[in-house]
Formats: structure tokens, sequence, C-alpha cells
């Protein structure tokens, strides 16, 4: 690891963890400041945090407070993450916004993947990545770029139909990201467990997601390795349920004129509303679901 700067503050708990070798998960914080309403939001960091020690691994979540870059919050740092109704919305371009300001920050998957390699850490869970958008084709995730570039272990659950799959697939070819189908051969599209669009290798267990990790890293390749994993069965919402309510969110978006980075949490917050709370349960199993894999594919990494 190189020296972190004076900006970043690793807790006591993560810093050891570093020098004994113990397997970590990094967490995003959006999905607690933007992504997720009051009070779910806090009882979901809680759970991700309860998920990755279940399996044996130690939480990071990453976040900005008080002018620093934090790398593992403590339950009071959590609870004010989840408190604050103006926090900072984190990306790469975001870090010095929020720093200076001294408000709180939720760290999105590109702001998170950042800070997360800085500390050291190699495996990351997460819901859903952003990508490119429906609305306009311009409008494109920090988050593909910082996967491209930030060589880590990305769990989630694919993408939400909100943005256009088939060109965010694209984008991540383009730009070398392997897309891993954990126990699938397609693309998981959040909600549902996706059947359209093929992902570039399928792996089966978390011992063979680390071995393509290591032969991938050992190339000098320096990509995220994403992750996707389907939402479990019994926590799948019908996927036309999901598409209406996506629908009705972007041409509301449209409208409205909501645009750059306030779209996705308008996106999100209306598909929650439309769905009446389903779509907030199956993303909750699913933010869970991720967390212990991302656990399991950890400690695979460390005991190479
Ligand atoms: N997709 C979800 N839930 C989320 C996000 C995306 O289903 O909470 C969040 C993630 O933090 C992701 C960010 O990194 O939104 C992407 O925002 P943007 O499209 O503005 O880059
Ligand atoms: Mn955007």
């Amino acid at each position: 690891m190189t020296e972190l700067s004076k900006a970043f503050s690793v807790s006591i708990e993560i810093a050891s963890a570093q020098r004994t070798g113990r397997p970590i998960v990094a967490l995003e914080s959006t999905v607690i400041t933007h992504g997720l309403p009051q009070p779910q939001n806090l009882a979901l960091a809680q759970d991700m945090e309860a998920a990755v020690r279940s399996m044996g691994a130690l939480p990071a979540t990453i976040s900005v407070l008080d002018g620093k870059i934090l790398v593992g919050a403590s339950p009071d740092q959590l609870q004010r993450l989840a408190s604050t109704g103006e926090a900072v919305k984190v990306s790469l371009r975001d870090f010095a916004t929020a720093i200076n300001s001294g408000k709180a920050g939720g760290t999105t998957v590109a702001g998170t993947l950042f800070a997360a390699e800085k500390a050291g850490i190699k495996v990351f869970a997460t819901g859903g990545i952003g990508g490119v958008h429906k609305e306009y084709s311009y409008d494109v995730s920090t988050d593909l770029q910082a996967l491209a570039s930030i060589p880590m272990i990305v769990v989630c659950a694919g993408a939400k139909s909100i943005l256009d799959l088939r060109a965010t697939l694209e984008v991540l070819e383009t730009l070398g990201v392997p897309v891993i189908g954990y126990g699938t051969d397609h693309f998981p599209e959040f909600f549902s467990r996706g059947r359209e669009f093929p992902v570039s290798i399928r792996l089966n267990t978390p011992e063979e997601i680390a071995g393509f990790a290591r032969t991938h890293w050992s190339l000098g390749l320096n990509s995220a390795l994403l992750v996707c994993q389907p939402i479990p069965e019994i926590h799948a919402l019908d996927p036309q349920l999901a598409n209406a309510a996506e629908e009705i969110a972007s041409r509301e978006a449209q409208e409205k004129k909501i645009r750059g980075q306030a779209l996705t949490p308008f996106l999100l917050r209306r598909v929650n509303e439309l769905t009446d709370g389903k779509s907030l349960r199956a993303n909750l199993e699913l933010l869970l679901n991720n967390a212990r894999l991302a656990a399991q594919i950890a400690r695979q990494l460390v005991s190479y």
C-alpha cells in the first residue's frame, strides 16, 4: 500500500486487519445517503456490515465525514451518514468538494473504488452499478471509467433497466472490464435474474473468481472484475412490474428535466415509490446477498 494522503482516515479495525492480512470487503455509501429512504438506509448499512462479518471478513464502509475520507465507519458515523439530509454524492470529481465543505459524502461505486484501492482493499460489494442512461446517451456514469482503471473485485446484481443495459455492456467491453456471471450466463438486471444480455464469462464459485482475478492482474491488466450475482429467485420482482415502474420514472425525469448527478437518485426513489416498497425489499435482499459473496471471495483471495 502506498502512503495515504492525510485526507484519509482508516479505522483502527481496518488498519489492524490490513497488518494481519485478514479479509476485508469495502462497502459504498451513496446507497445510504442517496439510494435508499430513511430509516431503511441505516438498517441496511448495519445489516451489510453484519453480513460481511457473518462470512468471516471485515466490512469497510467508505464515506466522507468531517473533511476526511473514511475507510471503515463506526456505528455513530454510519448513523450520521444515514440521517444527514444534505450529503454530497461523491463520485471521482466530488472528493475535494465534500472534503473542503466539511459536509457528509456518500461515495458512489466510482468513489468507493478509488478510496478502497488507495487503502489496499481488493473486494467491494454493492447493489447495482451506474451505466449509460436511456434518456441521454452522453450520460455515462463515472463508475464505468473507474471500473476500467481500478483493480478490484466488484460484486453487484448487474444494473437496473433504468439504464440502457445494452449500451452499458458495450462500454464495459470497450473498456476491457471482465463481466463475470456468478452461476449465470446472463447479465443480471437487478430486480430479476436477467436473460437478455450475455456476460463475458460464467464462474460458479468464489475460488474460481479469486483464480480469475489472480490471472487477470498477474498479466498487468489493471481493470476491475465485475462479478454479477443474480438476485435470489424468491426475492426477485416480476420483470414486467419493475420495467413498467422504471419506464414511468424515466419519463417523469425527462419531463422534469432531471439530469446529471440528480438523475440516478430520482429514478431510484421513484421506482421504490411506484412499486409500493416491493422493489425496496428486493433491493435490500440483493445487497445482503452480494455482501456475503464478497466476503467469501475476500477470504479466498487472502488464502492464496
Ligand atoms: N444503482 C442502484 N442503486 C444505487 C446506485 C446505482 O441501483 O444506489 C448508486 C451507486 O452508488 C452508483 C451511483 O455508483 O448510484 C451511480 O450514479 P451516477 O449514475 O450519477 O454515476
Ligand atoms: Mn450520470
